[in-house]
Formats: structure tokens, sequence, C-alpha cells
């Protein structure tokens, strides 16, 4: 992670203009104010990137950041986002959506710094596994950028040509330094479920903060006593061990990839 953070500051330092990616699902814990403030320092533009827009919608967004689940001071609308972090625009790389309006938005940058370069460089910073290498190939319109639903994908910088106008600067997934959290982060996806240490416990903390999501995926009844609903769903799935107890461990990493892949929202 050293390594990765050099290589971000790095990209900050070179880039003419810096896109930071969020996940639409969770933006305000996948802000790195470090970062955000790295890149004002310098006096560059920065232009907010909320990605996976497809995976929410206003009202379900309202749900997840009512619950207060790590860091989100209040209840936050995503058109609040739009207005707080200035300029911003809604994408999703699957879907398509928005690509058009953040070209736009990065030659409104540009332009408005001065920049003279052509093409512009454009460095993408963000969490891992947000949705980095993604964007920039649904920017490019070709699979330029490796991607991956494993979190820590993109090791190196990585140059990527979209057009005459913009050249691409792929980055690593960096977490701010003094972020300790494992269980936010596998919960965000920046540690994905098949580096997990502890999915049930990580399973346990998103029913309580977001009740009735993953029993209503499964079709079993809502319990205070977690891992009992965790059994539940395992002796439905028939994931069982050889002593035939119920694998508590297996089954909650498949939820939590369900989780961390959009399925369960
Ligand atoms: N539904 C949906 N999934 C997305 C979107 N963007 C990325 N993903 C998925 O999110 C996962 C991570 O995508 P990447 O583009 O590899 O993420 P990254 O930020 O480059 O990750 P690292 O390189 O590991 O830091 C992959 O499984 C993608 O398919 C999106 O807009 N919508
Ligand atoms: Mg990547």
């Amino acid at each position: 992670m050293g390594n990765f953070r050099k290589i971000v500051n790095n990209v900050i330092r070179d880039a003419d203009v810096i896109l930071i990616i969020l996940d639409a699902r969770m933006v305000e814990e996948t802000r790195n104010i470090v970062l955000e403030t790295m890149v004002k320092d310098l006096g560059k533009p920065l232009i907010y990137v909320i990605t996976k827009s497809d995976l929410v919608t206003e009202k379900e967004n309202v749900e997840t950041q009512k619950k207060e689940f790590f860091s989100a001071p209040k209840v936050k609308l995503l058109s609040e986002y739009k207005r707080e972090l200035k300029p911003c625009v809604f994408v999703s790389s699957t879907k398509y959506y928005g690509v058009n309006i953040l070209r736009e938005k990065i030659m409104i940058e540009s332009k408005r710094y001065k920049i003279e370069r052509m093409p512009i460089r454009v460095g993408v910073i963000g969490y891992p596994n947000v949705g980095k290498s993604s964007l920039i190939n649904a920017m490019s319109g070709r699979g330029a950028a490796s991607t991956s639903t494993m979190s820590g994908h993109t090791r190196g910088v990585q140059n990527i040509r979209a057009d005459n106008t913009i050249t691409f600067l792929d980055t690593p997934g960096v977490i701010p330094f003094k972020e300790t959290d494992k269980t936010k982060h596998a919960i965000i996806g920046s540690i994905d479920y098949t580096k997990t240490e502890d999915p049930d416990l990580v399973v346990m903390k998103i029913m309580e903060n977001y009740p009735g999501i993953i029993e209503k995926y499964y079709e079993v009844e809502m319990s205070d006593d977690y891992e009992e609903t965790i059994k539940e769903i395992t002796k439905k799935k028939k994931l069982v061990v050889k002593n035939n107890e119920p694998d508590i461990e297996k089954m909650s990493r498949q939820i939590l990839k369900e989780w961390q892949t959009g399925k369960i929202k």
C-alpha cells in the first residue's frame, strides 16, 4: 500500500485534471479527504465521479445513508452530494450513463484552468475496487484497463489514450493511511470477499446496519440473532460441512460476494 500511495501521489502531481472516484452506494465512506486536500492544495482541477450509479436509486440511497453507517454525518440524498461535491458527475460504467457528460466536464474544467497540453492527462484515483479501471474503459470505448471483482487489481500506473484529447492515468486503489477498520473495508468492497478475514462478522455488521436487506434476498425471517439468520441461510442453500454443521464461513463469504457485486442491495 505504501508503494501504491507513492504512485497515486505521482499521478496527482503529473496529471492536468484529477477524477476522484466514489461508489454511489457509499459515497461518504469512499471519500478520501487526504487525497482531496492534496489535489486542492496543488490548485488542480478536480472532478468527483460517482460511479456504479446503476446500483442505487435515490430512494435506496436515502435508506442506506439513514443508518449513519460509519462516518456519514447526516442523512444525505444523492442530489445533495451533487450540490456539495462540485463539480460532480454520476456515471455507470456498465450501462454507460454519464460518460459523455463526464467528457464534457473534463473539457470545461481544463479550459477553465487554462490547460494547454493535448491530449490532457487525466488522473483517476480512489479507494480500491470503486471502479476506476472500468470507468476508463467506458470512457475510452475499449477494454484497455484491466478490471476485476477482486480489490487491489491495478498495481501500477497505466496510461490509456482515450482519443485525441484525453489520456487517462489509471492508478492502484488506496485507503487513507489512518483508516484501519477492516469491517468497513470489506463492506465497501475495498477488501474483496476472497480476502476478508472474518466474513461472518462483516455479514452480521451489514445485517445490523441495513436491516432486512440480506434476509429479503435469501427469503428468510428477520431476527436479532444474526448468527442464527446466517445459519438459516446456510441450511437453505445446503452449504454443510462434513460433520453436518452449517458452514457459516463459506456461506458468509458467499453473502459478502453478492453484497460487494451489487446483487444484494
Ligand atoms: N454495476 C456496476 N459495477 C461496476 C461499475 N464499475 C465497476 N464495476 C464493477 O466493480 C468491480 C471493480 O471494478 P474495477 O474497475 O476493477 O475497480 P478499480 O477501482 O479499478 O479497482 P482496483 O484496481 O482494484 O483498485 C468490477 O467487478 C466491476 O465490474 C459500474 O458502474 N456498475
Ligand atoms: Mg483498477
